[in-house]
């Protein structure tokens, strides 16, 4: 058994069954370990950022990691900012980087670089197996590693002659390491500041604290004592539809935040984040926090959220009330393209248990309200600010989440980083339906330049201008194997959507919006 063996038995034996891979020469021994050991499901991304993205979106659906299969330090530099993103969201991915032969390095070869450097900045553990007998140990500690809650990223690289070196030996899977609770003192002083009971109350849940469990447990401790239930702006994922409680999030303009965190007394944190603005911008604060509100830690992100919140719930004694009823689905829109008769068709057609992979930027920020009556389903954000998430977060939960419609609501601009997402998911047969907002345009960025106070020139407004040639949607979506088509009414988009989530495989919707 070579190096390269042990380490697939070894993921195998961890539970890490399948990678995203885009390999090289340095991992050529891996891609032939595959055929001698059955059992890793390996599925090819045609750049990196869709390697990264889709463990991310893998393991928000699976709960746990895929692992990626990267090239050198430059494949994985590729990868980083979807790494970033996964990051953000206390997602686990196990990173496999091949790399040059130990006795190569020093040569300084053309792919020679700082892998250790790189993977640094977005690991919270990073290992060079050294040796073709801990290759296997190393594996199943990287499996463990991110592993610790909320989930994090284990960076593994592999030197090539670790990979071909006879001897490899195959490890078990280590044991889970258990997640801290939260201490008597934060279930107090939450406890202590929910009793003063009222409006001014918000307890911000993120992480664990959005799934069905963490909701149902946030729903009676609001229910008993007023407080009003908020998610933080972006997150990995939001258990929603009927049955769920709804939540607004912190909303990402500054102005629109301030007034929705306006009159706020006490935040009590869950799995959240203090809200910060996502750039400071000269004259406005920088966190939407009234200055004169107390923050109180209910549970830190690395901490056991849902355990928290029972907890709270014993102590606060707040009894069980029924699940939330939204009312009727709302009928499909009707008329021109907007925000509302938009999320007006989701609303009315979305499937029972889809993934929502929300890369939607600007044109989605009002989709909540209209989408809560929907059947149950999860919502999943980029949650990094770097784009390009969406489409490889909808192709690997589409992967982990084989029976469930994937719905990707997806900027145009922000899709175009890692387009080649499409191919992955036409070769894979993958259940997704893609809604592309083309509004030719990096909207989000004209109002940013009004928010910094810059005075755009002609040759300013050009750079967030995605026309001049316009994007065709359709022969993009078709050169890559998936079938599309374009409407620019609310009718042809609910004609469109109806028919994807009828048939099987990848489809994309381009709205002219
Ligand atoms: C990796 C990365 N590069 C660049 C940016 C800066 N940026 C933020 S939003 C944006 C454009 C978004 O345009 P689009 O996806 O079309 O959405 P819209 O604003 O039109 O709704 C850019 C370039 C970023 N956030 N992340």
């Amino acid at each position: 058994m070579n190096g390269a063996e042990s380490l697939v038995q070894s993921l195998l034996n961890s539970g890490v069954n399948t990678c995203f891979s885009n390999p090289g020469t340095s991992e050529m021994h891996f891609v032939a370990a595959l055929d001698r050991i059955p059992g890793m499901r390996c599925i090819l991304g045609l750049f990196e950022g869709v390697v990264t993205g889709a463990a991310d979106g893998y393991a928000r659906v699976t709960g746990r990691p895929a692992a990626t299969l990267l090239h050198c330090g430059p494949g994985l530099a590729n990868g980083l900012a979807n790494l970033h993103n996964a990051r953000r969201a206390g997602t686990p991915v196990v990173n496999i980087v091949g790399d040059q032969a130990t006795y190569h390095r020093p040569l300084d070869a053309p792919l020679t670089a700082d892998t250790e450097g790189w993977a640094r900045g977005v690991s919270g553990w990073v290992r060079t197996a050294m040796d073709v007998k801990t290759v296997g140990s190393d594996a199943a500690a990287a499996v463990q590693a991110s592993m610790i809650a909320p989930g994090q990223i284990a960076t593994l690289i592999l030197p090539s002659d670790t990979s071909w070196n006879p001897g490899g030996i195959v490890a078990e899977a280590l044991p889970r390491l258990p997640t801290p609770t939260a201490s008597p003192n934060q279930i107090e002083e939450a406890a202590l500041a929910l009793r003063h009971g009222g409006s001014g109350i918000v307890l911000l849940l993120g992480g664990a604290g959005l799934t069905e469990e963490g909701l149902a447990l946030a729903h009676r401790i609001s229910a008993a004592t007023g407080c009003r239930l908020m998610a933080q702006g972006s997150n990995a994922k939001i258990a929603r539809g009927q049955g769920r409680v709804s939540l607004e999030r912190v909303p990402y303009v500054v102005d629109v935040a301030v007034k929705a965190m306006a009159g706020t007394k006490h935040l009590i944190l869950a799995g959240a984040r203090k809200p910060v603005t996502f750039f400071a911008y000269p004259g406005k604060v920088q966190t939407s926090v009234p200055e004169d509100a107390e923050i109180h830690i209910l549970a830190r992100a690395e901490q056991d959220i849902v355990e928290a919140l029972a907890r709270l719930v014993d102590v606060l004694g707040a009894p069980k009330v029924p699940a939330p009823n939204h009312g009727a689905r709302p009928e499909p829109g009707r008329g021109a393209l907007t925000p509302e008769s938009v999320a007006a068709t989701l609303g009315a057609l979305m499937p029972e248990n889809a993934v929502i992979a929300d890369e939607s930027v600007t044109y989605g920020r009002g989709f909540f309200p209209l989408t809560k009556a929907a059947p149950p389903h999860d919502w999943l954000n980029v949650t990094g600010g770097a784009i390009g998430g969406g489409m490889p977060m909808a192709t690997g939960a589409a992967i982990g989440a084989p029976g469930r419609r994937v719905i990707n609501l997806q900027a145009d601009g922000s899709a175009m980083y890692t387009v080649q997402a499409l191919w992955t998911q036409a070769r894979e047969k993958l259940d997704v339906t893609t809604v592309i907002f083309s509004n030719r345009k990096y909207a989000i960025l004209i109002g940013e330049l009004a928010n910094v106070g810059a005075n755009p020139g002609r040759t300013a407004m050009d750079m967030l201008d995605l026309g001049n040639p316009d994007l065709n949607w359709p022969q993009l979506a078709g050169a890559m194997g998936v079938e599309a088509a374009s409407t620019d009414s609310a009718e042809g988009f609910a004609d469109l959507l109806a028919q994807s989530l009828k048939r099987s495989g990848p489809f994309l919707i381009e709205l002219l919006v």
